[in-house]
């Protein structure tokens, strides 16, 4: 058994603390409001009266708070037992958030993991959860057995940034298959149909539409968006404009499909008329 300070007593930390001490681990935690520590405590938490004395009490410390700022805020209290220390940082960033903290902690001589968690709070612990790290290998082998008592572990590599890269990637792909199903729902409650009853219909035309996604990624890293191509863009380009004249006719804001009849038509003017959709990343890239 282990001993984790947990940084950041939020839905997330909680849930990381409530399964750290379910597994048997020895549990310190602090968060800037301390009475949030009060229940975890009652579950045999230790509570720490400051940051650094949560770093120093424990060989692995994981922060898990609300953005970067509040966790620079967090860790500038603990400045001076950063040295020699194993940091986890599971905050929600973007990759150059990831390398500047990395490089911050490094200079202080801390180890550092970063990590993505692609779970919410009650699923922390179950099957289903998964939690993307980048950094240091060696912390992370050192803790792994930790570690995948929380959720499923994948280590994607030494670069510091890559666990938040693709976390947000895999966010983006959520975003879009919620507006796809908000714009759907919007389009059929216009004439008073159910979301509810749509879902029979939507999901099954999801998973069918997934089912064309390694043709795209094929498409996508060979650059070859015009090898055996079944349905056109400029094909598409028509179902798209005929959606947002739907929209239109039917009360709803065309928000979420305009752009993607933008990003079509861009293409199609620069000579991709016969090209699949998958060309429409040509359009989003700005390659430097
Ligand atoms: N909850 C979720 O569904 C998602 C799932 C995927 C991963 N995220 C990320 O996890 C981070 C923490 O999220 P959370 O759900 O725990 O967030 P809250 O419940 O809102 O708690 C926020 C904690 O952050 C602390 N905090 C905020 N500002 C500061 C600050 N300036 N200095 C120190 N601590 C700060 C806050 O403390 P307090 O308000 O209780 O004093 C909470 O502990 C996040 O990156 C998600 O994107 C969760």
């Amino acid at each position: 058994m282990s001993s984790i300070s947990i940084l950041g007593l939020g839905a997330m930390g909680t849930a990381l603390a409530q399964t750290l001490l379910k597994n048997g681990h020895t549990v310190t935690i602090w968060n800037r409001t301390g009475r949030r520590a009060e229940p975890l405590a009652e579950a045999g938490a230790k509570i720490a009266e400051s940051p650094a004395e949560a770093i120093a009490a424990s060989e692995l410390t994981i922060l898990c708070v609300v953005d970067y700022p509040a966790a620079r805020a967090v860790l500038t209290q603990a400045e001076g037992v950063l040295a020699g220390r194993d940091l986890l940082n599971l905050t929600n960033g973007t990759p150059g958030d990831a390398r500047e903290f990395g490089a911050w902690l490094a200079a202080k001589g801390a180890t550092y993991l970063d990590g993505g968690i692609m779970a919410i709070p009650p699923m922390i612990g179950e099957a289903g959860a998964l939690i993307l790290y980048s950094g240091s290998p060696t912390l992370f082998e050192r803790h792994r057995k930790t570690l995948d008592a929380l959720a499923e572990s994948r280590h994607l590599g030494d670069e510091v940034s890559l666990a938040s890269l693709y976390d947000l990637a895999l966010l983006s792909g959520m975003y879009g298959l919620f507006s796809g199903f908000l714009h759907a729902s919007a389009l059929v409650t216009s004439a008073g149909g159910k979301a509810a009853d749509f879902l029979p219909l939507l999901q099954p035309w999801i998973q069918a539409m997934s089912g064309t996604l390694p043709d795209l990624a094929d498409k996508v890293d060979s650059d070859m968006h015009g090898r055996n191509v079944v349905s056109n863009i400029a094909m598409q380009k028509v179902a798209l404009e005929n959606i947002v004249r739907a929209s239109a006719e039917q009360g709803v804001a065309p928000d979420f499909i305009e752009p993607m009849l933008r990003l079509a038509g861009g293409r199609i003017d620069k000579g991709g008329h016969d090209e699949d959709i998958s060309a429409v990343i040509e359009e989003i890239r700005q390659r430097k």
